[in-house]
């Protein structure tokens, strides 16, 4: 039998851990051949229900599950972990100003980049979830200097999967046959759901849905702003489709993209499109051998290029903030 890959949830006791935790247990991370072996990190609060998630995925009699441990302790959580999926953070409460925000995830991602640093696998792969996901991952990679930088991601997955949905539902094609979507820049509302690369069916998807009224002022605002239609009608964010993009991006990130289509990651950039270095910003994004590269040779036409900088600005704003606060 093969040797358990060692799965660290952050966050394990938070409602978007409670929808993750039994599909990665069930073989949906990894593969229904991989066994996995889970460390649970909470705050010291949170702590006693997370042992009862512990309980209830023994219960389960999950076969990939090789056991589940518990800690309130950061340099523990990460020791040995092959990836890491960094759920909990800290939330925007009332009267929080944007500085405020980023620094009390600051004293999450900063001793978290630290613990994976000294104690991970040689093949660490980390996904931020916790918002603002794209800094917080470059908070977590810059504390992280002995660790490759390829290996720090932020999850766009779930606006990627919102915005295949809606062009299933416009169009009436199954969201198998859309392809090459791209979700650009920041998990945030000014992210740019990109469909003038996008196949449905095997032809171009804004000549397909043609009507650029909506394409402005329905499909984009619509996947920008689905979270806050969730929480509107469910009285809480998302959760299980939360979880469930996380379960496809590292699935995906390990697994591979399929010829002819790829998905949307936020990662490091390297300058491609005219993203700043250094950025973790979501792009189109092929994977193969548990390795992602970003799509090279796309015509951004002027309407995307507006779209693109603007998200991408507010990353870079971000950044400043964050370096101005001594966070990287
Ligand atoms: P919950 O508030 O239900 O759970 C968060 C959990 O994190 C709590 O149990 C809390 O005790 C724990 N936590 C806080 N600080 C911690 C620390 N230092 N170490 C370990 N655990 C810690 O939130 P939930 O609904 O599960 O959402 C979690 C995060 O995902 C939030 O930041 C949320 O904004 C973010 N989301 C990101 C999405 C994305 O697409 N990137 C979409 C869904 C979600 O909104």
């Amino acid at each position: 039998t093969r040797t358990p890959v060692t799965v660290t949830v952050t966050g394990a006791a938070g409602q978007i851990g409670y929808a993750l935790l039994f599909r990665i247990a069930s073989g949906h991370l990894l593969g229904a051949d991989v066994p996995v072996r889970l460390r649970l990190l909470e705050i010291p609060q949170a702590v006693k229900a997370a042992e009862g998630t512990a309980m209830e995925l023994d219960d389960c009699a999950f076969p990939l599950l090789s056991g589940t441990d518990i800690f309130d302790d950061a340099a523990k959580a990460f020791e040995g972990t092959n990836v890491a999926l960094l759920v909990g953070a800290r939330p925007r409460t009332k009267g929080m100003e944007r500085g405020d925000l980023l620094e009390a995830n600051g004293g999450i991602f900063k001793p978290q980049g630290e613990a994976i640093n000294a104690g991970a696998a040689d093949d660490i792969k980390v996904l931020v979830v916790g918002n603002p996901a794209n800094t917080n991952a470059l908070i977590a990679k810059s504390h992280a200097p002995d660790v490759p930088s390829d290996r720090f991601t932020a999850m766009t997955r779930l606006d990627h999967n919102r915005a295949l949905a809606q062009l299933s539902k416009k169009t009436g094609v199954s969201v198998d046959d859309i392809k090459k979507l791209t979700i650009w820049g920041n998990h945030s509302a000014t992210q740019y759901p990109d469909v003038f690369h996008a196949e449905i069916a095997g032809k171009n998807a804004a000549e397909t849905v043609n009507d650029q009224n909506w394409l402005e002022n329905d499909f984009i605002p619509t996947v920008a702003k689905r979270g806050a239609a969730i929480i509107e009608a469910r009285g809480a964010s998302s959760a299980a489709s939360a979880a469930s993009a996380a379960i496809d991006h590292v699935h995906t990130w390990v697994n591979g993209t399929a010829d002819g289509d790829w998905t949307s990651m936020a990662v490091v950039s390297d300058g491609s499109y005219g993203v700043p270095e250094g950025l973790i910003s979501s792009f189109p994004v092929t994977t193969k051998g548990g390795k992602w590269e970003i799509v090279q040779g796309l015509d951004v036409n002027d309407f995307s290029r507006t779209r693109i900088d603007a998200t991408v600005n507010e990353l870079s704003e971000e950044r400043a903030a964050v370096q101005k606060l001594g966070l990287i």
